[in-house]
């Protein structure tokens, strides 16, 4: 089993439930165990500033699904929950899952870019990661707890003590 961290994050069509119904769509994937979910977060939109502002939050899965693998589960749970592909840079959403980290590894492929490229700079990232696991080692950056002193808040919030009590059921899910 690889210990992968997922971003999730929406500010369209009721974020906090779509972050929940991704939350057990991650409980339901195939050859992974969800282990954690961490608080929702109220962030302030990066980029484009004419758009509502962000849930975001982590989750932590053991897999044994290769990262692209992952990447193909990751990207229908988006399709599934109205995503669509714009053009425009950092625009609104109803649903991002970006793999964060997959265990300890480098990957530089056409597709992956694993630790995510903007891991470290993004305050909506690094608090949930924190609050999950303080302390990980982010391969190439170093300690977690080190790159969070060099990010500002930024307005974050915490909407919702994480999924904890609905985790616990969604934990239940069947297994595959
Ligand atoms: N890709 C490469 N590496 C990865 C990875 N580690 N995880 C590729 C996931 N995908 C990865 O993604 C484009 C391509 O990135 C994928 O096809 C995959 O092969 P996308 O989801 O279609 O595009 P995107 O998410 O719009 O692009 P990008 O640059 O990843 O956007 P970001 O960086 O995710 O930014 N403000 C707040 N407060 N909170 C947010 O969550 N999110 C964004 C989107 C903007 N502003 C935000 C937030
Ligand atoms: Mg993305």
């Amino acid at each position: 089993m690889i210990r992968v961290y997922i971003g999730l994050g929406a500010n369209l069509a009721e974020p906090i439930l779509q972050l929940q119904h991704a939350v057990t769509a991650l409980a339901q994937l195939a050859d992974s165990r969800l282990v954690a979910v961490s608080s929702f977060y109220g962030s302030k939109p990066m980029g484009p500033q004419d758009q509502p502002d962000y849930v975001n939050a982590v989750a932590a899965l053991d897999t044994t699904l290769a990262a692209e693998t992952l990447l193909d589960a990751l990207q229908r749970i988006e399709l599934e929950q109205g995503r669509q592909r714009k053009d425009e840079r950092w625009g609104p959403r109803t649903l991002d899952l970006d793999i964060l980290l997959y265990g300890d590894e480098i990957l530089a492929t056409s597709r992956l870019t694993v630790p995510h490229y903007g891991l470290h700079q993004r305050e909506f990232v690094i608090y949930p990661l924190l609050e999950l696991a303080p302390l990980l080692l982010i391969p190439g950056l170093g300690a977690l707890a080190e790159i969070a002193l060099q990010v500002p808040r930024n307005g974050l919030t915490i909407l919702t003590s994480g999924l904890t009590s609905g985790l616990t059921s969604g934990l239940a899910a069947p297994q595959h």
